[in-house]
């Protein structure tokens, strides 16, 4: 049976959200980045870690990308010119969403206190409103490629999430993307886990 590593707070919750929408069967291991347990199944010792069969994936998004590709669900077919489309949009999500959140958090509490740069929060918030106002223009409605959702509307919503943690100013047509995505039973079931 897979078997996923992280918390709900954490990246741990996109596949966490798509596994409960797939109705995968799936253990939970409770586990935070850096921990015994996590260290043990990956040298990053990052959450998530999904361990199969094979063995462990890291990385959420190529998590994402597995679980959706074996279903047949919340993805366009690989090699096909809408599946190309879908991973543009995942990517240009990492590249400006959670890049840029990252790196605000590093320079909040993630990076030891000595090498943060608290003055370049600032222009990283400028910065994701930017990002924020295109991605916005690009959601094709109500998803971010039409009628149902993929791989990026979970990749996007999480983000937005997070952001909206941050206080970071969301566009209207973000927060409404990321509540319709947020009432969705299965984020409901993901974040009640523990
Ligand atoms: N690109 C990776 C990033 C994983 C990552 O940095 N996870 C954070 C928690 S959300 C973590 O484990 N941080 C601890 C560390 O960097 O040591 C993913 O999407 O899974």
């Amino acid at each position: 049976m897979l078997k996923l590593y992280g918390v709900v707070k954490s990246r741990a919750m996109r596949p966490l959200w798509l596994l409960e929408e797939l109705g995968e069967p799936f253990e939970w291991v409770p586990a935070g980045p850096q921990s015994e347990g996590v260290r043990a199944v990956s040298p990053l010792g990052k959450v998530p870690v999904l361990v199969t069969d094979e063995g462990p994936i890291f990385d959420s998004v190529a998590q994402m990308t597995w679980l959706a590709d074996r279903a047949g669900r919340f993805t366009h077919p690989a090699g096909s010119y809408q599946r190309a489309r879908q991973d543009g949009l995942t990517n240009t999500i990492n590249e400006t969403f959670d890049a840029v959140l990252w790196a605000y958090a590093k320079h909040s509490f993630v990076l030891p206190e000595e090498r943060r740069v608290p003055e370049v929060k600032e222009s990283l918030r400028w910065q994701f409103g930017r990002y924020a106002a295109v991605m916005a223009e690009l959601i094709e409605g109500p998803c971010v490629m039409g009628e149902e959702p993929l791989i990026p509307d979970f990749l996007l919503a999480h983000c937005c999430g997070w952001a909206a943690g941050l206080k970071f100013d969301l566009p209207e047509g973000l927060r409404a993307h990321m509540n319709a995505m947020r009432a969705r039973p299965a984020f409901r079931r993901a974040l009640a886990r523990e």
